[in-house]
């Protein structure tokens, strides 16, 4: 895991390999780090490449901007691990109890800030990769050295307790989900359009276990504010932190967010500025607007353009009707800017020199390259869940499209087509989609069943309840047609659907941590 694979099987043949006394059907799972989401087209047509000569022939775009490779059998690991790295990309601590990959708003040339976003997300990353020559001396025939190895500095002889989680955020843009990380730095941006220094928000996460009310998701608490020479040391002692006090007894409570609900947020501050050295400044003020993409052309201060593009789901492979890998493919020939994968498992086609753009308007046509779809639909997330991931009891990318498309109807009906609503569904409580940030989340409990959780703020700073408990798809839909039906006559101006359902008492505004749980009673039980 450290180095970026996991070991998965089929679990769609499980049952008929279970009859005829076979042994499941082994793959591997290979996660790429990019850390800020940025790769050139040179890289898109490696991993395209890869994805069909070593995989399942599919890519997939995560929920932290990195790409996936499903079904890689034992015999093209090695081969798939070289390839990746001799395009200059790395698996390195892609898993793990580690830092992982290093999220960031994905458009740098939008402006200076945004660059200096970047700027910061790489210089986390590169400072708590670890140092190890394993990787090296496994994966790409490097010499072996056996007792020179260092130890690793950061990490020391035992790692981290669990998997750390770092963001940096540039408002109102909340798009890489601030608040569900264990680090966020979110951008505070002067009069001259540069970064003046960063917020510092700690204890997000979203993981936890149905049935078990010490397990719980919760929203990042903003401790104070750091200049921009600071901000890498920042990250350091947070991990630092979060490795001597985090629980390595219990996995199920050895994030950072239970690490700052034990010991308390003003005591975890006063002991992160000791090891600092200094005090954090008091956090300045900042707004968020949303955590979605925004669809379709922009352009930048340098005349260059950018193609959000919705990719469903994250799963890049073609279709009749949108036969997309062949489409980005072609795109990627002859693209001489960059491409950026969003957190919300899209891409944006970035820096397309304005002589570029009607040639890649045609390609995104010819291809069906489109982002014409609801707003529910733009907004919507899913993990992948089955056949791959062996944690899931219940479909999420397989069907969310399905629950969507019945959505829709109810979503037309209403006049509600353009308006965005966030809906999230993962197949199991860890929670890949971050779907306890949704207006809309659906969390499975077993084949066919999902909670259903509502009431989210539209920017990322609220988590959502817990409205209805085990429902089928039917029950999904006969749940959510009144309440979109009552949101789309009775809203008030501006008003989010997240904010409605608690103004109007279907479920309760939940404050975090622990309280996720208190309206353990939801409205609505499966018949
Ligand atoms: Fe995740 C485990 C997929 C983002 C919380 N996640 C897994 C595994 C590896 C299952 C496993 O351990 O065997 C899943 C592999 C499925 C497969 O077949 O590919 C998996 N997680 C994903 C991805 C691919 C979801 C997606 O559809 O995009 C995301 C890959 C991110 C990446 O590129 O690094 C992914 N996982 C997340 C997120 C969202 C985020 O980080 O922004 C979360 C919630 C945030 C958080 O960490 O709190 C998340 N994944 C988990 C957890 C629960 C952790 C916890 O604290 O309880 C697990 C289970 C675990 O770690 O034991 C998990
Ligand atoms: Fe698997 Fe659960 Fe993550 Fe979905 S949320 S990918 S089912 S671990």
């Amino acid at each position: 895991k450290f180095h970026g694979t996991y070991l998965q099987d089929d679990r769609d043949l499980r049952p008929e390999r279970r009859k005829k006394k076979l042994e499941q059907a082994y793959s591997f799972m290979v996660r790429v780090r990019v850390p800020g989401g940025v790769c050139t087209p040179a890289q898109w047509l490696a991993l395209d490449r890869i994805a069909t000569d070593y995989a399942n022939g599919t890519l997939r775009l995560t929920t932290r901007q990195s790409f996936q490779l499903h079904g890689v059998i034992k015999s093209n690991l090695k081969r798939t691990m070289q390839a990746i790295n001799e395009n200059l990309l790395s698996t390195i601590a892609a898993c793990g109890d580690v830092n992982r990959n290093v999220m960031c708003n994905p458009n740098p040339h939008q402006s200076e800030a945004h660059a200096e976003a970047l700027a910061l997300a790489r210089a986390i990353s590169d400072h708590l990769t670890p140092r190890t020559g394993a990787y090296h001396e496994i994966w790409l025939d490097g010499e072996k050295v056996v007792s020179s190895e260092a130890e690793e500095p950061i990490y020391g002889p035992h790692y981290l307790p669990r998997k750390f989680k770092i963001v940096v955020a540039v408002p109102p843009s909340n798009d890489v989900d601030v608040f569900a990380h264990d680090l966020g730095f979110i951008a505070i941006i002067g009069e001259a359009g540069r970064v003046v220094g960063w917020n510092v928000a700690v204890g997000g996460g979203m993981g936890m276990t149905h049935g078990e009310p010490e397990t719980f998701p919760r929203t990042a608490d903003v401790i104070g504010f750091c200049p921009p020479e600071q901000a890498v040391d920042v990250a350091e002692k947070v991990v630092l932190m979060q490795r001597d006090f985090g629980d390595r007894a219990n996995r199920k409570h050895a994030r950072l967010k239970y690490t700052i609900e034990d010991r308390g947020v003003d005591r975890f501050r006063t002991e992160l500025e000791q090891r600092l050295g200094h005090a954090l400044e008091p956090a300045r003020p900042f707004r968020f607007e949303s955590t979605g993409d925004r669809y379709g052309w922009t352009k930048d201060h340098r005349g260059d353009w950018h193609y959000t593009l919705f990719i469903e789901n994250g799963r890049v492979r073609d279709t009749p009707d949108r036969p997309m890998k062949t489409g980005l493919a072609e795109i990627a020939r002859i693209h001489v800017g960059d491409f950026r994968l969003t957190a919300n498992q899209n891409l944006i086609i970035a820096s397309i020199r304005p002589r570029h753009k009607p040639t890649i308007e045609k390609l995104l046509r010819q291809y069906g390259l489109t982002n014409d779809f609801t707003g529910l639909r733009l907004n919507a997330m899913a993990c992948v869940a089955l056949p791959t991931c062996g944690l899931a009891l219940a479909e999420s990318e397989r069907y969310l499209p399905d629950l969507v498309t019945a959505l829709d109807d109810v979503i037309e009906s209403a006049g509600l087509r353009d308006d965005e609503i966030v809906i999230r569904m993962s197949g199991c409580p860890n929670g890949c989609s971050r779907p306890y940030l949704a207006e809309i989340g659906l969390v499975g409990r077993a084949p066919g069943r999902y909670n259903l959780y509502l009431g989210a703020a539209f920017d990322g700073s609220r988590l959502n309840k817990l409205y209805g408990k085990d429902l089928s798809h039917d029950e999904i839909v006969g749940a959510l047609t009144p309440l979109i039906a009552s949101y789309a006559k009775e809203r008030a101006d501006g008003e989010r659907f997240g904010d409605f359902v608690i103004r109007k008492g279907h479920v309760a505004a939940t404050a975090s941590g622990a309280d996720f749980h208190a309206n353990l009673a939801p409205e609505l039980s499966a018949a």
